[in-house]
């Protein structure tokens, strides 16, 4: 059945798996180490758009997992949304960032990517470019909009691309589709790096062709921006104001009581940059869990020093923590300090000892680490690697990455980072590449070779994490060594089995990652078939008044149709 509607965007998932592959010689990066990866949270960016345009009277489909699709179902998805009259179909490229091919790939980590790539995760450009055409031939005005968080102007080399809208998106889209609806001047490049939406006042309806499941995570936004400034940290809304872009707590409530009315929804993933910036946020929110009439579980980014430092350990535990996604990026003090973060790592281990075994024995900590910063040399990296791998590392689970150095002047809404602005300062050398591979990727991806000031070279640091991972892969805590304390918290979506109980699978290899592979492709496959069915679209005829001063509805007339 068509059901064309005005604006398609195709999204991708938080943490998704490089590919459903269910052949067992598939030797890809992500099958070979992360089989407690699992996509159980869908992502916000995509759907907020889409609401924001159905407040406005147009009807949206976002389609999820779109990394996953294959041609044929680009085509079918195309042919029952597409139709004469539909204005837009767009990307968010915010979370299509994997290396699916050369020319697949959209986004880089943490890099301003999508320069000169498709719009569409597709096998090649002309495919890419067949589809373009297919559009423009159902509907000839239909304009081909990318939209993420720090997508860059360059992407309009690419000629399938008509509109870029960098940054937030909540007041530039549905102004860009009144225009188009109108046929009035548009322009290629919008950018909105500070939110010209008001976040205290910020609502979110999701909506049924959104097609939540009930055991799924949903993404929940509490406030925008972090006060922190770390110097290899890029966003523009980096150092705000403390208490700033926070959301009103009768709406944060209204949302969880909805969803959970009409999906049943308990679990979310905090989209906030830094949730636990600010102690009085918290209390708030914990007052508002306590007030619920059902429990939430939330996975959030924290700072594990300031709770430490400001003693939140168990107030994150009454606002619902079961994972806790940390950056303490560094184990050398030194390194610590380049990057704003001047806690004595090793003090910040030795008390997450104590509280894994007391307050937060119930809560899975995460934290990531970055190689190559500018205080980091052979010895002091060899340390941290060794202690990551033993049994005094009190962490349920880490990454290792070697560190990017965007180049500067990428044209996107994005702030750079101290590190970029001003690489010699910290003692950063910029140097060519000698790997062609390497080199390769980061022209693709604006990131740049340096030296530090102990001789430890960017190049060196992609084959030490290299030859980190072949050696956990063999190591007895090996497991630890993936992104997996989500999965420990929450479990594998669409799969019965205890999280406890998968591990110990995993720990004696009997569930490998072809067997999430089949969980994973079911869960995909369920909801192709959903999105193939849905029937109608949902328009606001009413929307919600919100009193900016005291942050409580002053009328509720919202209603679906
Ligand atoms: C929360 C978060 C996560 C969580 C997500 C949990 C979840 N279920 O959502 C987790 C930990 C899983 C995560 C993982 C990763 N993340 Co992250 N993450 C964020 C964070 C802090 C917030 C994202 C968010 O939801 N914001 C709130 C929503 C409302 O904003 P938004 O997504 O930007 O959407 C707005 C606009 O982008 C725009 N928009 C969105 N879609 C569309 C579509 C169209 C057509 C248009 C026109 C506009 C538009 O309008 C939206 C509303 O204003 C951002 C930083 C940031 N502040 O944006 C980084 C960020 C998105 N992450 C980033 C990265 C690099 C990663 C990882 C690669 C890290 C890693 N090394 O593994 C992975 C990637 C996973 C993947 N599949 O790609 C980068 C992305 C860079 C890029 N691709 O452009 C960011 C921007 C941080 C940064 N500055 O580098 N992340
Ligand atoms: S790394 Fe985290 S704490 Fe530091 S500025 Fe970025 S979001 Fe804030």
């Amino acid at each position: 059945m068509k059901t064309p509607v005005d604006f398609l965007i195709f999204t991708g998932r938080a943490n998704d798996i490089e590919n459903l592959s269910l052949h067992p010689g598939d030797k890809t990066y992500g099958n070979v180490f992360q089989p407690l990866i699992s996509t159980t949270t869908r992502t916000l960016g995509a759907y907020k758009v889409a609401y924001h345009c159905r407040l406005q009277g147009f009807s949206v489909q976002v389609v999820d997992y779109s990394k996953f699709l294959s041609t044929e179902q680009f085509y079918n998805i195309i042919d029952k949304f597409v139709g004469p009259n539909t204005l837009a179909v767009g990307t968010s490229t915010t979370w299509l960032y994997q290396p699916l091919s050369p020319r697949k790939t959209l986004n880089m980590v943490g890099q301003y990517g999508f320069e000169a790539a498709q719009w569409l995760p597709v096998e090649n450009f002309e495919i890419e470019t067949e589809i373009t055409k297919h559009i423009k031939s159902i509907s000839p005005d239909c304009k081909v909009i990318v939209g993420g968080a720090i997508v860059n102007e360059d992407s309009l080399k690419n000629p399938n691309i008509d509109i870029v809208a960098s940054g937030y998106g909540e007041v530039t889209v549905p102004d860009i589709l009144m225009s188009i609806k109108n046929k009035s001047k548009i322009k290629q490049y919008y950018e909105d790096p500070h939110s010209l939406h008001e976040i205290s006042t910020s609502t979110m309806t999701w909506c049924p062709e959104d097609l939540i499941t009930k055991t799924e995570g949903m993404p929940l936004e509490i406030a925008r921006g972090c006060i922190f400034q770390c110097s290899f940290c890029s966003f523009r809304l980096l150092g705000k104001e403390p208490g700033s872009y926070v959301r009103g707590k009768d709406l944060i409530r209204e949302e969880l009581i909805r969803n959970y009315d009409n999906y049943g929804t308990t679990r979310y993933w905090i989209s906030d940059d830094t949730f636990n910036d600010d102690n009085e946020r918290l209390e708030q929110f914990a007052e508002v869990v306590k007030s619920l009439p059902f429990e939430i579980s939330l996975s959030a980014f924290i700072r594990l020093d300031l709770v430490m430092l400001k003693k939140q350990a168990q107030l994150l535990k009454d606002c619902g923590l079961v994972f806790a996604h940390c950056g303490i990026e560094t184990l050398n003090s030194e390194s610590a300090k380049d990057i704003g973060k001047g806690l004595n790592p090793m003090k910040l281990m030795d008390w997450l000892r104590e509280i894994k075994q007391d307050v937060w024995k119930d809560v899975f900590v995460h934290s990531n680490f970055i190689l190559g910063l500018p205080s980091d040399s052979k010895d002091t990296l060899r340390e941290n690697l060794r202690f990551l791998k033993s049994d005094d590392n009190p962490l349920d689970s880490f990454v290792v990455s070697p560190l990017y150095l965007p180049k500067q002047g990428t044209k996107s809404s994005n702030e750079e980072s101290k590190f970029t602005n001003d690489p010699e300062s910290f003692g950063m050398k910029i140097i060519p590449w000698s790997d062609d591979y390497l080199k390769f990727v980061a022209e693709g991806n604006t990131f740049q070779n340096y030296i530090n000031k102990h001789g430890v070279v960017s190049e060196e640091m992609f084959r030490v994490r290299q030859r980190f991972a072949s050696t956990m892969a063999q190591h007895k805590n090996g497991y630890k060594f993936v992104f997996h304390g989500q999965f420990r918290a929450w479990g594998l979506d669409g799969c019965d089995l205890h999280p406890d109980k998968i591990l110990q699978l995993v720990k004696d290899k009997k569930f490998t990652w072809l067997d999430r592979n089949k969980i994973e492709k079911k869960n995909f496959d369920n909801y192709v078939e959903r999105l193939m069915s849905i029937e109608k679209h949902t328009s606001f005829v009413q929307s919600q008044l919100v009193d900016a001063d005291n942050l409580k509805k002053v009328s509720i007339a919202r209603e679906l149709v």
